[in-house]
């Protein structure tokens, strides 16, 4: 009988540790410590959490990129929030790469055709993606903004605001600090008997 009183307090404490895990904590990404390319086409904002992508004549993508991003150890989600905004008679695209930059791992815009549009055309939404797979790995990190075919314009603007990564962290709840005194109330309990 004490043997099983034993595993079950053994169980509340395991439980407890597990439901720990999935607490998270953000870590706000600075964006000057990124690289634009051309520096003159991307304004960041002093505090670095929003830059602003402007298009140019000469030179495409607009870039801003750190190709060696230090990914945490307990990285979990990476997020920020996309505005790209093109303009009429554009087609501009917001291309996003992660790792592989060869291929855009999401991208989003089109050609706003004055023929059937009457205003601008906005995409806009905050980007959410599992990077555990990447955790403390050197991972490229890039925000392209880039012209289509049928592009005859240079008005169309993209804001990036607020990347941050989500880490996992170990910090006990106070449900499962209850488990867990209880765990160890059934530990001690279950020695005084014997
Ligand atoms: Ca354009």
């Amino acid at each position: 009988m004490n043997k099983i009183l034993s595993r079950c307090a053994m169980f509340t404490i395991i439980v407890t540790f597990h439901i720990s895990i999935n607490n998270a904590a953000a870590q706000i990404i600075d964006l000057n410590t990124f690289e634009a390319f051309p520096a003159s086409n991307v304004d960041i904002s002093i505090d670095g959490s929003s830059a602003t992508f402007y298009e140019d004549i000469f030179y495409s993508p607009v870039s801003l990129e750190n190709l060696s991003f230090q990914m945490p150890t307990d990285a979990k989600t990476l997020k920020f929030d996309y505005e790209l905004t093109v303009a009429l008679d554009n087609e501009d695209y917001f291309d996003f790469y992660l790792g592989d930059t060869s291929a855009p791992l999401f991208s989003v815009g089109g050609f706003a055709d004055s023929i059937i549009y009457d205003a601008p055309l906005v995409w806009n939404d905050t980007f959410e993606f599992d990077i555990s797979a990447y955790s403390g790995s050197s991972t490229a990190m890039v925000f392209g903004f880039i012209y289509g075919w049928e592009d005859w314009g240079t008005d169309s603007i993209l804001t990036i605001s607020n990347l941050e990564i989500v880490e996992r962290i170990l910090v006990p709840e106070p449900s499962t600090f209850i488990l867990l005194v209880l765990g160890i109330m059934g530990i001690m309990s279950m020695r005084r008997t014997t």
